[in-house]
Protein backbone atom coordinates (compact mmCIF):
# COMPACT_ATOMS: atom_id res chain seq x y z
CA UNK A 1 0.00 0.00 0.00
CA UNK A 2 1.24 3.46 -0.84
CA UNK A 3 1.88 6.57 1.11
CA UNK A 4 -1.55 7.84 -0.30
CA UNK A 5 -3.65 5.28 -0.26
CA UNK A 6 -2.72 4.60 3.38
CA UNK A 7 -3.15 8.33 4.69
CA UNK A 8 -6.51 8.76 2.81
CA UNK A 9 -7.73 5.51 4.89
CA UNK A 10 -6.94 7.25 8.05
CA UNK A 11 -8.63 11.13 6.82
CA UNK A 12 -11.08 11.46 4.87
CA UNK A 13 -10.37 13.17 1.56
CA UNK A 14 -11.91 16.14 2.03
CA UNK A 15 -10.28 16.96 5.42
CA UNK A 16 -6.62 16.06 3.66
CA UNK A 17 -7.81 18.37 1.38
CA UNK A 18 -8.49 20.97 3.37
CA UNK A 19 -5.61 20.42 5.31
CA UNK A 20 -2.76 20.38 2.61
CA UNK A 21 -4.63 22.47 -0.11
CA UNK A 22 -4.74 19.34 -2.07
CA UNK A 23 -7.41 17.05 -3.27
CA UNK A 24 -6.95 13.54 -4.12
CA UNK A 25 -6.96 12.45 -7.66
CA UNK A 26 -8.44 8.88 -6.63
CA UNK A 27 -7.31 7.38 -10.14
CA UNK A 28 -3.49 7.42 -10.19
CA UNK A 29 -3.41 9.12 -6.37
CA UNK A 30 -1.25 11.94 -7.60
CA UNK A 31 -2.31 14.72 -5.39
CA UNK A 32 -4.28 16.95 -7.58
CA UNK A 33 -4.03 21.60 -7.08
CA UNK A 34 -7.42 22.30 -5.95
CA UNK A 35 -9.29 24.95 -8.84
CA UNK A 36 -8.80 28.48 -8.51
CA UNK A 37 -12.06 29.88 -8.72
CA UNK A 38 -12.85 33.18 -10.58
CA UNK A 39 -16.02 34.80 -10.48
CA UNK A 40 -16.78 37.09 -13.55
CA UNK A 41 -19.81 39.54 -12.54
CA UNK A 42 -21.04 42.38 -14.60
CA UNK A 43 -23.88 44.61 -13.36
CA UNK A 44 -27.10 44.16 -15.38
CA UNK A 45 -25.21 42.72 -18.65
CA UNK A 46 -28.32 41.06 -20.13
CA UNK A 47 -27.62 37.67 -22.48
CA UNK A 48 -29.04 40.02 -25.80
CA UNK A 49 -25.64 41.89 -25.54
CA UNK A 50 -23.48 39.01 -25.43
CA UNK A 51 -22.71 37.05 -28.96
CA UNK A 52 -22.30 33.49 -27.99
CA UNK A 53 -26.04 33.97 -26.88
CA UNK A 54 -27.17 35.13 -30.31
CA UNK A 55 -26.96 38.82 -29.80
CA UNK A 56 -27.95 40.49 -32.77
CA UNK A 57 -26.25 43.98 -31.50
CA UNK A 58 -23.00 43.43 -30.89
CA UNK A 59 -19.69 40.87 -30.87
CA UNK A 60 -17.93 40.01 -27.69
CA UNK A 61 -15.16 37.73 -28.70
CA UNK A 62 -13.64 37.27 -25.21
CA UNK A 63 -17.03 36.40 -23.64
CA UNK A 64 -17.56 34.16 -25.87
CA UNK A 65 -14.32 32.51 -25.66
CA UNK A 66 -15.69 31.23 -22.27
CA UNK A 67 -18.66 29.68 -23.78
CA UNK A 68 -16.75 28.09 -26.62
CA UNK A 69 -13.74 26.46 -24.67
CA UNK A 70 -16.34 25.78 -21.65
CA UNK A 71 -20.20 25.74 -21.23
CA UNK A 72 -23.08 28.16 -21.97
CA UNK A 73 -25.89 27.89 -20.05
CA UNK A 74 -29.25 29.03 -21.86
CA UNK A 75 -31.48 28.64 -18.81
CA UNK A 76 -29.60 30.49 -15.90
CA UNK A 77 -32.52 32.83 -14.12
CA UNK A 78 -31.41 34.77 -10.38
CA UNK A 79 -34.04 34.43 -7.82
CA UNK A 80 -34.69 38.66 -7.37
CA UNK A 81 -33.46 40.22 -10.37
CA UNK A 82 -32.29 43.45 -8.53
CA UNK A 83 -28.14 43.50 -7.84
CA UNK A 84 -27.93 43.64 -3.68
CA UNK A 85 -30.41 41.04 -3.46
CA UNK A 86 -28.88 38.80 -6.13
CA UNK A 87 -25.54 39.33 -4.37
CA UNK A 88 -26.59 38.03 -1.23
CA UNK A 89 -27.93 34.99 -3.43
CA UNK A 90 -24.81 34.29 -4.56
CA UNK A 91 -22.74 34.91 -1.25
CA UNK A 92 -24.78 32.28 0.95
CA UNK A 93 -26.80 30.27 -1.77
CA UNK A 94 -30.04 30.71 -0.26
CA UNK A 95 -33.24 32.54 -1.56
CA UNK A 96 -33.19 36.62 -0.35
CA UNK A 97 -36.17 35.91 2.45
CA UNK A 98 -33.65 33.60 3.91
CA UNK A 99 -30.14 35.57 4.16
CA UNK A 100 -32.23 38.32 5.24
CA UNK A 101 -31.59 41.04 1.94
CA UNK A 102 -34.94 41.36 0.38
CA UNK A 103 -34.43 44.56 -1.20
CA UNK A 104 -31.42 47.23 -2.03
CA UNK A 105 -31.89 48.88 1.20
CA UNK A 106 -31.12 46.31 3.79
CA UNK A 107 -27.90 46.00 4.84
CA UNK A 108 -26.22 42.04 4.21
CA UNK A 109 -25.66 40.50 7.76
CA UNK A 110 -21.91 39.64 7.15
CA UNK A 111 -21.61 37.26 9.93
CA UNK A 112 -23.83 34.22 8.41
CA UNK A 113 -22.06 31.49 6.74
CA UNK A 114 -20.46 32.33 2.95
CA UNK A 115 -19.10 30.36 0.56
CA UNK A 116 -15.74 32.36 0.58
CA UNK A 117 -15.54 31.97 4.09
CA UNK A 118 -16.02 28.75 3.29
CA UNK A 119 -13.08 28.61 1.25
CA UNK A 120 -10.66 30.79 2.95
CA UNK A 121 -11.00 28.22 6.41
CA UNK A 122 -10.55 25.61 3.66
CA UNK A 123 -7.17 27.10 2.41
CA UNK A 124 -7.97 29.20 -0.53
CA UNK A 125 -6.96 32.91 -0.80
CA UNK A 126 -9.60 34.97 -1.29
CA UNK A 127 -10.42 38.22 -2.66
CA UNK A 128 -13.46 40.26 -3.49
CA UNK A 129 -12.72 43.24 -6.08
CA UNK A 130 -15.45 45.49 -7.74
CA UNK A 131 -19.40 46.45 -6.93
CA UNK A 132 -20.08 44.35 -3.73
CA UNK A 133 -23.18 47.30 -2.92
CA UNK A 134 -24.24 44.76 0.36
CA UNK A 135 -23.71 48.06 2.88
CA UNK A 136 -21.89 46.10 5.03
CA UNK A 137 -17.71 45.60 4.69
CA UNK A 138 -17.09 42.07 3.44
CA UNK A 139 -15.83 39.43 5.35
CA UNK A 140 -14.58 36.11 4.39
CA UNK A 141 -11.62 37.91 2.48
CA UNK A 142 -8.13 38.14 2.48
CA UNK A 143 -8.31 40.97 -0.01
CA UNK A 144 -10.94 43.44 -0.46
CA UNK A 145 -10.93 46.90 -2.27
CA UNK A 146 -14.79 47.40 -3.00
CA UNK A 147 -16.81 50.26 -5.01
CA UNK A 148 -18.40 52.81 -2.77
CA UNK A 149 -22.14 52.16 -3.29
CA UNK A 150 -23.29 52.12 -6.52
CA UNK A 151 -19.64 52.95 -7.58
CA UNK A 152 -18.48 55.98 -10.50
CA UNK A 153 -17.43 55.08 -13.90
CA UNK A 154 -14.52 57.70 -13.78
CA UNK A 155 -12.35 58.50 -11.06
CA UNK A 156 -14.38 55.59 -8.51
CA UNK A 157 -13.64 56.06 -5.04
CA UNK A 158 -12.93 52.64 -3.50
CA UNK A 159 -12.83 51.02 -0.18
CA UNK A 160 -10.14 48.56 0.38
CA UNK A 161 -9.42 46.49 3.42
CA UNK A 162 -10.91 49.47 4.92
CA UNK A 163 -9.71 52.48 4.05
CA UNK A 164 -11.58 54.62 1.27
CA UNK A 165 -9.23 55.55 -1.91
CA UNK A 166 -9.93 57.29 -4.95
CA UNK A 167 -8.63 55.85 -8.18
CA UNK A 168 -7.45 57.74 -11.37
CA UNK A 169 -9.04 56.25 -14.67
CA UNK A 170 -11.63 54.09 -16.21
CA UNK A 171 -13.33 51.58 -13.54
CA UNK A 172 -13.60 48.65 -15.77
CA UNK A 173 -9.54 49.12 -16.11
CA UNK A 174 -8.97 49.71 -12.56
CA UNK A 175 -10.98 46.91 -11.24
CA UNK A 176 -9.27 44.65 -14.00
CA UNK A 177 -5.54 45.81 -13.07
CA UNK A 178 -6.53 45.56 -9.40
CA UNK A 179 -7.51 41.81 -9.76
CA UNK A 180 -4.54 40.68 -11.79
CA UNK A 181 -2.19 42.80 -9.18
CA UNK A 182 -3.82 40.54 -6.69
CA UNK A 183 -2.94 37.07 -8.78
CA UNK A 184 0.60 38.61 -9.23
CA UNK A 185 1.06 38.56 -5.33
CA UNK A 186 -0.47 35.64 -4.09
CA UNK A 187 0.20 33.30 -1.89
CA UNK A 188 1.25 31.02 -4.74
CA UNK A 189 1.26 27.38 -1.96
CA UNK A 190 -2.27 28.33 -1.80
CA UNK A 191 -5.52 27.98 -4.40
CA UNK A 192 -7.33 31.39 -4.68
CA UNK A 193 -10.63 32.20 -5.10
CA UNK A 194 -11.45 36.06 -6.75
CA UNK A 195 -14.80 38.01 -7.09
CA UNK A 196 -13.90 40.17 -10.05
CA UNK A 197 -17.17 43.11 -10.14
CA UNK A 198 -17.55 44.89 -12.28
CA UNK A 199 -19.80 48.01 -12.59
CA UNK A 200 -20.17 48.08 -16.04
CA UNK A 201 -23.00 48.26 -17.96
CA UNK A 202 -25.13 49.66 -15.21
CA UNK A 203 -26.64 53.12 -15.55
CA UNK A 204 -26.05 55.54 -16.54
CA UNK A 205 -23.63 53.47 -19.27
CA UNK A 206 -20.66 56.02 -19.33
CA UNK A 207 -17.90 54.40 -21.92
CA UNK A 208 -14.29 54.16 -21.68
CA UNK A 209 -12.42 57.22 -23.60
CA UNK A 210 -11.44 54.78 -26.37
CA UNK A 211 -15.15 53.70 -26.64
CA UNK A 212 -16.70 57.76 -26.58
CA UNK A 213 -19.07 58.08 -29.88
CA UNK A 214 -17.57 54.39 -31.28
CA UNK A 215 -21.57 53.79 -32.43
CA UNK A 216 -22.69 57.24 -33.40
CA UNK A 217 -23.31 56.12 -37.01
CA UNK A 218 -24.63 52.99 -36.69
CA UNK A 219 -28.31 51.90 -36.21
CA UNK A 220 -29.43 49.22 -33.95
CA UNK A 221 -32.05 46.89 -34.63
CA UNK A 222 -34.95 47.82 -32.52
CA UNK A 223 -37.04 44.67 -30.41
CA UNK A 224 -39.98 43.55 -31.38
CA UNK A 225 -41.84 44.96 -28.03
CA UNK A 226 -40.05 48.58 -28.33
CA UNK A 227 -43.69 49.92 -28.68
CA UNK A 228 -45.86 47.92 -26.32
CA UNK A 229 -48.61 49.42 -24.94
CA UNK A 230 -48.81 47.07 -21.88
CA UNK A 231 -52.65 46.34 -23.03
CA UNK A 232 -52.83 42.51 -22.59
CA UNK A 233 -51.35 42.22 -19.15
CA UNK A 234 -52.33 43.74 -15.53
CA UNK A 235 -51.31 46.65 -13.64
CA UNK A 236 -47.69 46.19 -12.95
CA UNK A 237 -46.61 46.59 -16.60
CA UNK A 238 -48.20 49.95 -16.61
CA UNK A 239 -47.76 51.44 -13.82
CA UNK A 240 -44.23 50.41 -13.87
CA UNK A 241 -41.71 53.69 -14.53
CA UNK A 242 -39.02 52.95 -16.65
CA UNK A 243 -40.18 53.14 -20.07
CA UNK A 244 -37.90 54.85 -22.60
CA UNK A 245 -41.09 57.25 -23.54
CA UNK A 246 -41.21 58.49 -20.35
CA UNK A 247 -39.21 57.55 -17.36
CA UNK A 248 -35.00 58.05 -19.20
CA UNK A 249 -33.48 61.38 -17.85
CA UNK A 250 -32.75 63.31 -20.94
CA UNK A 251 -29.44 64.79 -18.78
CA UNK A 252 -28.15 61.66 -16.53
CA UNK A 253 -29.39 58.79 -19.11
CA UNK A 254 -28.82 60.56 -22.67
CA UNK A 255 -26.02 62.93 -21.83
CA UNK A 256 -28.01 65.83 -23.60
CA UNK A 257 -26.10 68.36 -21.89
CA UNK A 258 -23.65 70.80 -23.38
CA UNK A 259 -20.04 71.78 -21.73
CA UNK A 260 -21.56 74.80 -20.65
CA UNK A 261 -24.64 73.40 -18.83
CA UNK A 262 -22.47 70.64 -16.93
CA UNK A 263 -19.88 73.33 -15.87
CA UNK A 264 -23.02 74.75 -13.50
CA UNK A 265 -23.16 73.87 -9.88
CA UNK A 266 -23.90 70.63 -8.42
CA UNK A 267 -24.61 68.73 -5.26
CA UNK A 268 -21.74 66.11 -4.81
CA UNK A 269 -23.46 64.25 -2.57
CA UNK A 270 -23.48 61.15 -4.51
CA UNK A 271 -20.04 61.08 -4.41
CA UNK A 272 -19.80 61.75 -0.67
CA UNK A 273 -22.71 60.14 0.23
CA UNK A 274 -23.81 57.50 -2.16
CA UNK A 275 -26.48 55.76 0.19
CA UNK A 276 -28.05 59.20 0.81
CA UNK A 277 -27.95 60.37 -2.34
CA UNK A 278 -29.61 57.15 -3.36
CA UNK A 279 -32.68 58.02 -1.05
CA UNK A 280 -32.77 61.69 -2.29
CA UNK A 281 -32.89 60.40 -5.77
CA UNK A 282 -35.41 58.00 -5.33
CA UNK A 283 -37.39 60.76 -3.86
CA UNK A 284 -36.99 62.59 -6.94
CA UNK A 285 -35.12 64.92 -4.49
CA UNK A 286 -32.17 65.27 -6.90
CA UNK A 287 -31.84 65.91 -10.38
CA UNK A 288 -30.14 64.45 -13.66
CA UNK A 289 -28.54 66.89 -14.33
CA UNK A 290 -26.90 67.26 -11.22
CA UNK A 291 -26.12 63.78 -10.78
CA UNK A 292 -24.23 64.21 -14.72
CA UNK A 293 -22.24 67.14 -13.28
CA UNK A 294 -20.98 64.91 -10.68
CA UNK A 295 -19.77 62.14 -12.73
CA UNK A 296 -18.60 64.34 -15.93
CA UNK A 297 -16.37 66.75 -12.90
CA UNK A 298 -14.89 63.11 -11.82
CA UNK A 299 -12.90 63.57 -15.28
CA UNK A 300 -9.85 65.51 -15.98
CA UNK A 301 -10.17 67.89 -18.94
CA UNK A 302 -8.58 66.11 -21.41
CA UNK A 303 -10.97 63.10 -20.48
CA UNK A 304 -13.65 65.71 -20.92
CA UNK A 305 -12.63 67.25 -24.10
CA UNK A 306 -13.37 63.30 -25.25
CA UNK A 307 -16.55 63.28 -24.09
CA UNK A 308 -17.66 66.43 -25.52
CA UNK A 309 -16.81 65.44 -28.98
CA UNK A 310 -18.23 62.51 -28.51
CA UNK A 311 -21.89 64.01 -27.37
CA UNK A 312 -21.73 67.18 -29.43
CA UNK A 313 -23.65 65.87 -32.59
CA UNK A 314 -26.27 64.17 -30.43
CA UNK A 315 -27.23 67.32 -28.88
CA UNK A 316 -27.72 69.09 -31.82
CA UNK A 317 -29.70 66.88 -33.36
CA UNK A 318 -31.93 66.09 -30.51
CA UNK A 319 -32.43 70.47 -29.98
CA UNK A 320 -32.69 70.86 -33.40
CA UNK A 321 -35.13 67.97 -34.66
CA UNK A 322 -38.47 68.58 -32.78
CA UNK A 323 -38.82 65.11 -32.89
CA UNK A 324 -42.53 63.28 -31.24
CA UNK A 325 -44.13 60.24 -30.62
CA UNK A 326 -42.76 57.02 -31.87
CA UNK A 327 -39.50 58.90 -33.78
CA UNK A 328 -38.42 59.95 -30.75
CA UNK A 329 -39.04 56.74 -28.76
CA UNK A 330 -36.75 55.28 -31.90
CA UNK A 331 -34.19 58.14 -31.70
CA UNK A 332 -33.74 57.65 -27.40
CA UNK A 333 -33.44 53.92 -28.23
CA UNK A 334 -30.64 54.39 -30.12
CA UNK A 335 -28.83 56.45 -28.18
CA UNK A 336 -29.63 54.44 -24.78
CA UNK A 337 -28.11 51.10 -26.77
CA UNK A 338 -24.81 52.69 -28.56
CA UNK A 339 -24.38 53.86 -25.09
CA UNK A 340 -24.93 50.57 -22.80
CA UNK A 341 -23.13 48.29 -25.67
CA UNK A 342 -20.15 50.33 -25.40
CA UNK A 343 -19.58 50.02 -22.09
CA UNK A 344 -19.77 46.11 -22.68
CA UNK A 345 -17.02 46.81 -24.74
CA UNK A 346 -14.59 47.63 -22.13
CA UNK A 347 -15.64 44.27 -20.44
CA UNK A 348 -14.89 42.30 -23.04
CA UNK A 349 -11.76 43.91 -23.79
CA UNK A 350 -10.70 43.65 -19.98
CA UNK A 351 -12.06 40.26 -19.72
CA UNK A 352 -9.87 39.37 -22.42
CA UNK A 353 -6.69 40.67 -20.52
CA UNK A 354 -7.33 38.41 -17.30
CA UNK A 355 -7.73 35.46 -19.72
CA UNK A 356 -4.70 35.82 -21.33
CA UNK A 357 -2.78 36.72 -18.41
CA UNK A 358 -4.05 33.51 -16.39
CA UNK A 359 -2.83 31.63 -19.73
CA UNK A 360 0.82 33.41 -19.53
CA UNK A 361 1.21 32.67 -15.97
CA UNK A 362 0.39 29.07 -16.50
CA UNK A 363 -3.03 29.01 -14.18
CA UNK A 364 -6.07 28.95 -17.27
CA UNK A 365 -6.60 25.40 -17.13
CA UNK A 366 -6.54 25.04 -13.55
CA UNK A 367 -9.21 27.67 -12.81
CA UNK A 368 -12.93 27.69 -12.59
CA UNK A 369 -13.81 30.63 -14.46
CA UNK A 370 -17.47 31.76 -14.13
CA UNK A 371 -19.40 34.55 -16.27
CA UNK A 372 -22.24 35.92 -15.03
CA UNK A 373 -24.52 39.21 -14.27
CA UNK A 374 -26.25 40.08 -11.39
CA UNK A 375 -29.79 39.97 -13.36
CA UNK A 376 -30.30 40.39 -16.99
CA UNK A 377 -31.72 43.88 -18.28
CA UNK A 378 -34.02 45.17 -20.56
CA UNK A 379 -32.97 46.72 -23.88
CA UNK A 380 -35.65 48.18 -24.89
CA UNK A 381 -38.05 45.09 -25.39
CA UNK A 382 -41.15 46.43 -24.00
CA UNK A 383 -40.46 50.05 -24.20
CA UNK A 384 -38.22 49.29 -21.25
CA UNK A 385 -34.88 49.76 -19.47
CA UNK A 386 -33.70 48.42 -15.98
CA UNK A 387 -34.77 45.09 -14.69
CA UNK A 388 -36.89 43.76 -11.33
CA UNK A 389 -39.83 42.10 -13.25
CA UNK A 390 -39.98 38.26 -13.36
CA UNK A 391 -39.70 38.56 -17.45
CA UNK A 392 -37.16 36.73 -19.25
CA UNK A 393 -35.07 39.34 -20.19
CA UNK A 394 -34.16 40.29 -16.88
CA UNK A 395 -35.32 36.69 -14.42
CA UNK A 396 -32.62 35.39 -16.74
CA UNK A 397 -28.74 35.80 -16.30
CA UNK A 398 -25.79 34.53 -18.57
CA UNK A 399 -23.87 31.85 -17.19
CA UNK A 400 -20.95 30.52 -19.05
CA UNK A 401 -18.04 28.45 -17.12
CA UNK A 402 -14.58 27.07 -18.35
CA UNK A 403 -12.88 24.72 -16.69
CA UNK A 404 -11.70 21.78 -19.38
CA UNK A 405 -10.52 19.61 -16.61
CA UNK A 406 -14.48 19.30 -16.30
CA UNK A 407 -16.11 20.66 -18.67
CA UNK A 408 -15.81 19.66 -22.33
CA UNK A 409 -15.48 22.95 -24.38
CA UNK A 410 -18.63 24.32 -26.47
CA UNK A 411 -21.11 22.14 -24.69
CA UNK A 412 -24.52 23.98 -24.22
CA UNK A 413 -26.95 23.00 -21.19
CA UNK A 414 -30.48 23.73 -20.89
CA UNK A 415 -30.72 22.90 -17.21
CA UNK A 416 -32.52 25.33 -14.92
CA UNK A 417 -29.99 27.29 -12.87
CA UNK A 418 -29.89 29.64 -10.40
CA UNK A 419 -27.64 31.90 -8.42
CA UNK A 420 -28.10 30.45 -5.90
CA UNK A 421 -26.39 27.17 -7.51
CA UNK A 422 -23.61 28.86 -8.23
CA UNK A 423 -22.08 28.31 -3.96
CA UNK A 424 -22.82 24.85 -3.58
CA UNK A 425 -20.95 24.73 -6.74
CA UNK A 426 -17.83 26.14 -6.21
CA UNK A 427 -17.92 24.03 -2.52
CA UNK A 428 -18.76 20.48 -4.68
CA UNK A 429 -15.43 21.47 -6.84
CA UNK A 430 -13.60 22.32 -3.92
CA UNK A 431 -13.98 18.98 -1.85
CA UNK A 432 -16.01 21.59 0.75
CA UNK A 433 -18.75 19.44 2.40
CA UNK A 434 -21.98 21.56 1.47
CA UNK A 435 -23.92 22.67 4.14
CA UNK A 436 -27.02 21.37 4.52
CA UNK A 437 -28.93 24.82 5.12
CA UNK A 438 -27.69 25.65 0.98
CA UNK A 439 -30.71 26.35 -1.16
CA UNK A 440 -28.87 25.57 -4.28
CA UNK A 441 -27.66 23.15 -5.94
CA UNK A 442 -24.47 21.37 -7.06
CA UNK A 443 -24.20 22.46 -10.96
CA UNK A 444 -21.49 19.99 -10.92
CA UNK A 445 -23.34 16.80 -12.21
CA UNK A 446 -24.67 19.24 -14.69
CA UNK A 447 -21.23 20.77 -15.75
CA UNK A 448 -19.58 17.20 -15.92
CA UNK A 449 -21.89 15.47 -18.21
CA UNK A 450 -22.11 18.31 -21.29
CA UNK A 451 -24.80 19.99 -20.16
CA UNK A 452 -27.34 17.07 -19.86
CA UNK A 453 -30.19 17.92 -17.18
CA UNK A 454 -29.80 14.94 -14.65
CA UNK A 455 -32.65 12.70 -13.24
CA UNK A 456 -34.39 14.71 -10.44
CA UNK A 457 -33.12 18.16 -11.40
CA UNK A 458 -35.57 20.72 -10.14
CA UNK A 459 -38.57 21.42 -12.56
CA UNK A 460 -38.60 25.03 -11.58
CA UNK A 461 -37.25 28.05 -10.63
CA UNK A 462 -38.42 30.51 -8.03
CA UNK A 463 -38.52 33.95 -7.59
CA UNK A 464 -39.73 36.43 -5.38
CA UNK A 465 -39.06 40.40 -5.87
CA UNK A 466 -39.67 42.76 -2.78
CA UNK A 467 -38.24 46.47 -3.43
CA UNK A 468 -41.79 48.63 -4.25
CA UNK A 469 -42.06 51.21 -4.06
CA UNK A 470 -38.86 52.51 -4.86
CA UNK A 471 -37.17 52.93 -8.21
CA UNK A 472 -38.93 52.46 -11.16
CA UNK A 473 -41.89 51.42 -9.38
CA UNK A 474 -42.16 47.56 -10.16
CA UNK A 475 -44.62 46.18 -7.76
CA UNK A 476 -43.69 42.96 -5.95
CA UNK A 477 -43.93 39.78 -6.77
CA UNK A 478 -43.42 36.20 -6.96
CA UNK A 479 -43.70 33.46 -8.92
CA UNK A 480 -41.96 30.16 -10.94
CA UNK A 481 -40.89 29.38 -14.57
CA UNK A 482 -40.62 26.24 -15.81
CA UNK A 483 -39.26 25.08 -19.22
CA UNK A 484 -42.73 25.92 -20.98
CA UNK A 485 -44.75 28.61 -18.55
CA UNK A 486 -44.45 31.07 -16.17
CA UNK A 487 -46.78 31.87 -13.23
CA UNK A 488 -46.53 35.15 -11.64
CA UNK A 489 -47.83 36.69 -8.80
CA UNK A 490 -48.40 40.42 -8.15
CA UNK A 491 -49.28 41.38 -4.58
CA UNK A 492 -48.98 44.31 -1.98
CA UNK A 493 -50.55 47.16 -3.35
CA UNK A 494 -52.09 44.48 -6.62
CA UNK A 495 -53.68 41.02 -6.27
CA UNK A 496 -53.98 39.23 -10.03
CA UNK A 497 -51.99 36.59 -11.75
CA UNK A 498 -50.04 36.00 -15.16
CA UNK A 499 -49.12 32.99 -16.97
CA UNK A 500 -47.43 33.14 -20.32
CA UNK A 501 -47.10 29.88 -22.50
CA UNK A 502 -43.57 30.76 -23.95
CA UNK A 503 -43.64 27.78 -26.31
CA UNK A 504 -46.32 30.21 -27.91
CA UNK A 505 -45.76 33.69 -27.10
CA UNK A 506 -41.95 33.98 -26.54
CA UNK A 507 -42.23 38.55 -25.31
CA UNK A 508 -45.15 37.09 -22.84
CA UNK A 509 -47.36 39.73 -24.39
CA UNK A 510 -50.17 36.94 -23.93
CA UNK A 511 -51.55 36.83 -20.25
CA UNK A 512 -53.49 33.04 -20.38
CA UNK A 513 -54.63 33.35 -16.89
CA UNK A 514 -58.08 31.93 -16.46
CA UNK A 515 -58.25 30.92 -20.10
CA UNK A 516 -60.24 28.07 -20.18
CA UNK A 517 -57.32 26.35 -22.66
CA UNK A 518 -55.30 26.93 -19.78
CA UNK A 519 -56.82 25.23 -16.69
CA UNK A 520 -54.94 22.24 -15.82
CA UNK A 521 -51.67 23.86 -16.62
CA UNK A 522 -52.92 26.39 -14.51
CA UNK A 523 -53.40 24.03 -11.54
CA UNK A 524 -50.14 22.83 -11.96
CA UNK A 525 -48.41 25.46 -12.03
CA UNK A 526 -49.77 26.88 -8.62
CA UNK A 527 -49.64 23.83 -6.71
CA UNK A 528 -46.16 23.39 -8.50
CA UNK A 529 -45.52 27.06 -7.12
CA UNK A 530 -47.00 25.73 -3.65
CA UNK A 531 -44.52 22.85 -3.45
CA UNK A 532 -41.78 25.56 -3.95
CA UNK A 533 -42.95 28.08 -1.37
CA UNK A 534 -42.95 24.89 1.10
CA UNK A 535 -39.18 23.74 -0.06
CA UNK A 536 -37.47 27.09 0.39
CA UNK A 537 -39.57 27.98 3.54
CA UNK A 538 -40.97 31.34 1.67
CA UNK A 539 -43.74 31.01 3.98
CA UNK A 540 -46.27 34.18 3.77
CA UNK A 541 -46.80 34.20 -0.39
CA UNK A 542 -47.73 30.41 0.61
CA UNK A 543 -50.51 31.48 2.83
CA UNK A 544 -51.32 33.77 -0.36
CA UNK A 545 -51.10 30.90 -3.00
CA UNK A 546 -53.01 28.85 -0.78
CA UNK A 547 -55.78 31.39 -0.68
CA UNK A 548 -55.73 32.00 -4.23
CA UNK A 549 -55.51 28.02 -4.73
CA UNK A 550 -58.76 27.17 -2.67
CA UNK A 551 -60.71 30.03 -4.01
CA UNK A 552 -59.41 30.07 -7.14
CA UNK A 553 -62.57 30.19 -9.56
CA UNK A 554 -60.56 31.42 -12.95
CA UNK A 555 -61.08 35.19 -12.25
CA UNK A 556 -58.18 37.42 -11.61
CA UNK A 557 -58.51 39.87 -9.49
CA UNK A 558 -56.51 43.30 -10.12
C1 LIG B 1 -29.72 53.19 -9.35
C2 LIG B 1 -30.28 53.56 -10.72
C3 LIG B 1 -31.59 52.80 -10.96
C4 LIG B 1 -31.37 51.32 -10.72
C5 LIG B 1 -30.85 51.11 -9.32
C6 LIG B 1 -30.64 49.67 -8.91
N1 LIG B 1 -30.51 54.98 -10.81
O1 LIG B 1 -30.51 53.70 -8.34
O2 LIG B 1 -31.97 53.04 -12.30
O3 LIG B 1 -32.56 50.60 -10.91
O4 LIG B 1 -29.61 51.78 -9.22
O5 LIG B 1 -29.72 49.03 -9.75
S1 LIG B 1 -29.22 55.95 -11.12
O6 LIG B 1 -29.74 57.32 -11.16
O7 LIG B 1 -28.24 55.77 -10.09
O8 LIG B 1 -28.67 55.58 -12.39
S2 LIG B 1 -28.89 47.83 -9.17
O9 LIG B 1 -28.38 47.08 -10.32
O10 LIG B 1 -27.82 48.37 -8.40
O11 LIG B 1 -29.82 47.05 -8.39
CA1 LIG C 1 -27.70 45.10 -11.33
Amino acid sequence: MNRHALSSMLVPVAALGSLTGCSMKPKDNKPEKKPNIIVIMTDDHTTQGISCYGSQLIQTPNLDRIANEGMRFDNCYVSNAISGPSRACILTGKMSHINGFTDNSQTFNGDQETFPKLLQKSGYQTAMIGKWHLNSDPQGFDFWSILLGQGEYYSPDFKENGKEIREKGYVTDIITDKAIKFIENRDTSKPFAMLYYHKAPHRNWMPAQRHLGIYNDITFPEPETLFDDYSTRGRAAKETMMEIANHMWNDWDLKIATPEELAGEYDDTRAADINKAEVARANQQSNGLQQLRAAYNRMTPEEKEVWNKAYAKRIEEFRTKEMKGKELISWKYQQYIRDYLATTLAVDENVGRLLDYLEQIGELDNTIIVYTSDQGFFLGEHGWFDKRFMYEECQRTPLMIRYPKAIKAGTVSKALSMNIDFAPTFLDFAGIEIPKEIQGRSLRPVLEHEGNIPENWRKAVYYHYYEYPSWHMVKRHYGIRTERYKLIHFYNDADYWELFDMQNDKNELNNVYGKPEYKKVQEDMTKLLYELQQEYKDTDPTEQTIQFFKGDDGANKH
